[in-house]
């Protein structure tokens, strides 16, 4: 049985087996907790993520799906990057933010993480309303088979925290 916890904080200054990054498809970088785990992991992860393009995703990293690196410089084995989906007002996207989430857990219980630290997928940049994002982020995390002793969600300010404490109560 995963146990779920939550803190409030920088994902990049978490100890985990396995950090999960709110990526683009290009897995070249970008801003929000990807740019952070860029800068703080140091070049060690965009020369694998540039390898993993030229090899198995040439179009990019599809959305909803999962590819592990080395975390670099980060106090982690593995950075586990994952594309969330843009939120949308008039088409339901949930089931591809659901499958960041499984996929990234199916990924980490392959590679035999057992402490798994996660930011809210696609609540920045990609405007997911908190409040959803979080009902769905603990639905997938909750119902996943893999073998993961520890999720742990690092929400970057207090309302975040917040939306995920009142989601894991109504549980
Ligand atoms: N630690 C934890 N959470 C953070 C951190 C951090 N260091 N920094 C931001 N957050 P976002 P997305 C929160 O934008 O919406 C990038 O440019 C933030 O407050 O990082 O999935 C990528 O390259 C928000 O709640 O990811 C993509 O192009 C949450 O993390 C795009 O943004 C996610 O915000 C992905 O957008």
């Amino acid at each position: 049985m995963t146990s779920i916890t939550l803190v409030q904080g920088d994902i990049t200054r978490q100890h985990a087996d396995a950090l999960v990054n709110a990526a683009n498809s290009s897995l070249l970088g970008g801003g929000g907790v990807d740019g952070a785990i860029h800068r703080r992991g140091g070049p060690a992860i965009p020369a694998e993520c540039r390898a993993l393009c030229a090899s198995r995703y040439g179009k990019g990293l599809p959305t909803g799906q999962a590819v592990a690196t080395t975390a670099g410089d980060l106090d982690a084995r593995w950075v586990i990057h994952t594309v969330g989906p843009v939120w949308s007002p008039t088409e339901d996207r949930s089931d591809l933010l659901a499958s960041c989430y499984r996929e990234s857990l199916r990924v980490a219980g392959e590679l035999g993480a057992r402490t798994v630290a996660f930011p809210a997928i696609s609540t920045g940049v990609y405007r997911w309303p908190m409040r959803d994002a979080a009902r769905i982020a603990l639905e997938a995390v909750g119902s996943s088979p893999a073998a993961v002793e520890e999720v742990r969600f690092v929400l970057f300010d207090t309302s975040a925290y917040e939306a995920f404490a009142r989601q894991l109560d109504d549980r």
